[in-house]
């Protein structure tokens, strides 16, 4: 058999690790291996790349458009008859209750889709609606609102490279190779032991000793949710000492005294005491990042983004740059100057905050706004769910599961069933895919050419960039569509036109992905195709350039203690303790994330499937002891919201008190195959209606106040065991709490 091997990269993650594929004669996807030529990844691959080709060619993979029958069977249809109905639907929609009434959600595995994810925001312009969904809201919107509320430098942060310190809160990028402002994730533990060995000092404020926390100086392993009391004394602390850079928040930050003020409560015993930690750790902490350090940030990942008080952690936890004056200057180089991103002026100014949610569109649940020009992804179940003028009846789901991957499961599930029409786009079964009306299959990652990047010029060290062009051919006799397509071919049909970019596109003939992908690059510094001429990818050297003095009219400024923070500051003082042993809820469940799957995918791959069959939760051994527990014993995980039952797994990488468990696992709620088929949902023991952020509507999916009971094994053969869960949503049953 003649087999071909093609250059390309992968884009499940911003990892973006460079790859080979072997192919078939006919295209067929044969295998793929890390690129040991590639520039940033040096060969490095994870086993959800490596078993891509696995997910191209699953016997389960969704090959052809389905229409959900009166019966819940689904049947195949052209592409374009689908997207007729579609239309036609849609278009009784509009008509009837507006373009509002319209909502689409975009899913992790959009955005690195460069045409598509341009695609998807400028249909929604075309339609009118402001009802534009991302996981960025249920991640870490925390980001987003300290960026809205705090401000910003508008020459970006130190960055790692010329870094003496990184402190990370709540943040793995060993295992979950995420980038963006803190850490270079081409090759992470590569990257990682080359920091450490040229004297880069890191600390890690993590539960759980993780993959990121072994090359740590100092590992502070708290109670989760505590990341605000913690930053909080770090604060005071700081300020205390004199290891602030005063010269600079005189300048860009003058509410700083007002902080001070107000996060005097957080003496090191408090903290101490509050979060768990050894008092002489956390000084020796504070001591490593603000006195012994010159250059390097502090940052968040999911933890802290997703546990209560989310917010105001990380606006705490910025402020720590700010009150130390981590961001580069006037006249120090620019590092990365960019490929295809517009060459930008950098300054050395503060930009003030927007607060953009205070302006704009307004949800009808708790008045809740916008951030970045999104909705929040806590208001959409409700948005459904709620009748009156505004309300959505239709979605369109995007490289998403939101049915497993949203808080409160049975109430998002209700709301997606309430749909007058869903519509998702995604190669396989998913619990969303089955509560669809229709399903549009796309081409996959290698099957599509790519090549703008999110955060081009953040998340890489140098002027990097890769396109690459489709490498595989779809399976033989399939029907499945570029994923921008529909939305030019349904706005086509409802007479809408788009305008891409700033270039109205031709709204008879369909345009290629190549062409789109021109269109998003079209201010670029190199063309891309100058780009596509180098297969492993482009380097250029850094233009020269240094960041530029602050405009002499510059009134921007950092709002360190706005009235809503001072607030929560003060809520948070007023809080017992510790919530862990309130109402019987001795544990607190905190997110982990396993190497094997990316949120709710690649379980069904065999080879993924042998290793990891389901979710377990990781407990002490010494929370094992006291429960009376063992290894593999089957346990019921309580919270105030609903029931789970799971096996447990020990774990000596936590702190007792701790459990943890990863996400987006299990079928929907009742239906599901059983807990040792498909693991459990822990979504459903996160609340949309208690512990709600206010601004971005993030629920707790960290730092859950949990119990665990002793299980049989009956419980885990059963569907969802859901009696004893407090269930919500009005309209479904309500069942006593059953222990
Ligand atoms: N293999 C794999 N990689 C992934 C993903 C995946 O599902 N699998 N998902 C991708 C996605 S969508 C994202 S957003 C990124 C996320 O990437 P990260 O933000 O790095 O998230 P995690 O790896 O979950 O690390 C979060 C850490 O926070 C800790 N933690 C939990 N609660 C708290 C708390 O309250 N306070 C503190 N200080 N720590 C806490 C956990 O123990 C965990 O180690 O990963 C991406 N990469
Ligand atoms: N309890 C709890 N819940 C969580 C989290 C947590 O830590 N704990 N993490 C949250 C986070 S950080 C995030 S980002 C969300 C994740 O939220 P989602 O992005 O909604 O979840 P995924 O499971 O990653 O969904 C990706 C889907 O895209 C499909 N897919 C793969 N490739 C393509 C493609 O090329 N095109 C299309 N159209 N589809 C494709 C996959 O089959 C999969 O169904 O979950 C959140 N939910
Ligand atoms: S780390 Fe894994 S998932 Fe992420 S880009 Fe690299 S191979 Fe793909
Ligand atoms: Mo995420």
């Amino acid at each position: 058999m003649t087999t071909r091997e093609l250059k390309t990269y992968c884009r499940l993650c911003t990892g973006r690790c460079g790859m080979i594929v072997t192919v078939d004669a006919v295209g067929r996807l044969l295998s793929a291996r890390g690129d040991h030529d590639h520039v940033l990844s040096e060969g490095y691959a994870c086993i959800k790349g490596l078993e891509t080709p696995a997910i191209h060619n699953s016997p389960e993979r969704l090959l052809h458009p389905l229409k959900r029958k009166a019966d819940g069977t689904f049947m195949r249809l052209p592409l374009e008859d689908a997207l007729d109905e579609i239309a036609q639907k849609l278009r009784v929609i509009i008509d009837r209750d507006g373009p509002d009434a319209v909502a689409l959600f975009r899913g992790t595995q959009n955005y690195s889709n460069g045409a598509a994810s341009y695609m998807v925001r400028y249909f929604m312009q075309a339609i009118g609606s402001p009802c534009f969904f991302s996981t960025m809201t249920i991640d870490q919107s925390a980001k987003w609102v300290t960026d809205e509320r705090l401000g910003t430098w508008a020459a970006g942060r130190h960055r790692l490279e010329t870094a003496d310190v990184f402190m990370a809160f709540g943040y793995n990028p060993l295992l979950s190779v995420q980038g963006g402002y803190g850490f270079y994730v081409n090759n992470p533990a590569k990257r990682m032991r080359e920091v450490k060995a040229r004297g880069l000092k890191l600390i890690v404020i993590d539960p759980r000793r993780t993959e990121t926390a072994r090359f740590a100086d100092i590992h502070l392993q708290p109670l989760p949710g505590e990341d605000a009391t913690i930053a909080a004394g770090m604060l005071r602390l700081i300020l205390a000492e004199g290891w602030d850079d005063t010269a600079f928040w005189t300048r860009w930050a003058p509410g700083v005294p007002a902080l001070r003020d107000a996060v005097a409560p957080f003496t090191p015993d408090y903290v101490a005491r509050r979060a768990r930690i050894p008092e002489e750790l956390f000084r020796a902490a504070v001591k490593i990042f603000a006195q012994e350090s010159r250059r390097g940030i502090t940052m968040t990942g999911t933890g802290p983004d997703m546990a209560m008080h989310s917010n105001l952690a990380n606006h705490l936890i910025e402020s720590l740059n700010v009150v130390c004056g981590r961001f580069p200057r006037e006249g120090e180089a620019v590092a990365n100057t960019g490929v295809l991103e517009p060459l930008k002026v950098r300054r050395a100014e503060a930009r003030s905050p927007r607060r953009s949610w205070e302006k704009g569109h307004k949800s009808r649940i708790r008045n809740t706004g916008q951030l970045m020009g999104e909705m929040m992804c806590g208001v959409l179940p409700d948005e459904i769910l709620m009748p009156g003028a505004g309300q959505i009846k239709s979605l369109f789901c995007v490289a998403g599961n939101p049915a497993s991957v949203f808080p409160d499961q049975r109430k998002t599930v209700a709301a997606l069933r309430a749909l007058e029409l869903l519509v998702t786009m995604d190669s396989m079964m998913t619990n969303t895919a089955k509560l669809s009306h229709y399903i549009l299959p796309p081409k996959l990652m290698f099957e599509r050419p790519d090549g703008p990047q999110i955060w081009e010029t953040v998340s890489s060290p140098k002027p990097f960039v890769q396109y690459t062009p489709a490498v595989a051919s779809p399976p033989a006799g399939s029907e499945v569509c570029d994923e921008w397509y529909p939305f030019w071919g349904i706005a086509k049909r409802l007479d809408l036109p788009i305008v891409f970019n700033g270039a109205p596109l031709d709204m008879d003939t369909p345009p290629s992905s190549d062409h789109l992908l021109d269109l998003i690059t079209r201010e670029a510094q190199v063309p891309l195709s100058e780009v596509r001429k180098h297969p492993g990818g482009f380097t250029r050297a850094s233009v020269p350039a240094t960041i530029q003095p602050p405009r002499p009219d510059c009134t921007g400024a950092f709002d360190m203690a706005p009235a809503d923070v001072v607030a929560e500051i003060a809520e948070l003082v007023r809080e017992p303790f510790s919530d862990a042993d309130v109402g019987g809820f001795t544990h607190r469940l905190a997110v982990r994330r396993m190497r094997e799957v990316l949120n709710s995918s690649f379980r069904e791959v065999p080879a993924i499937r042998r290793r990891v069959p389901f979710n377990p939760v990781h407990m002490h051994p010494r929370d094992l002891t006291s429960l009376g527990l063992t290894d593999g014993d089957a346990v019921y995980i309580v919270s105030e919201h609903g029931r789970i039952a799971a096996i447990v797994k020990v774990d000596t990488t936590l702190r007792a008190g701790v459990v943890t468990m990863s996400h987006g696992w299990g079928g929907l709620p009742d239906e599901g195959k059983g807990y040792e088929e498909e693991g459990a949902n822990t979504n459903l023991l996160v609340s949309l209606d208690k512990d709600v952020q206010t601004i971005n509507a993030m629920a707790r999916f960290s730092a859950i106040p949990v119990r665990i009971e002793k299980a049989n094994a009956q419980a885990l053969a059963n569907d969802m065991p859901m009696e004893g869960a407090a269930l919500d949503g009005g309209s479904q049953k309500r069942v006593a709490r059953g222990h």
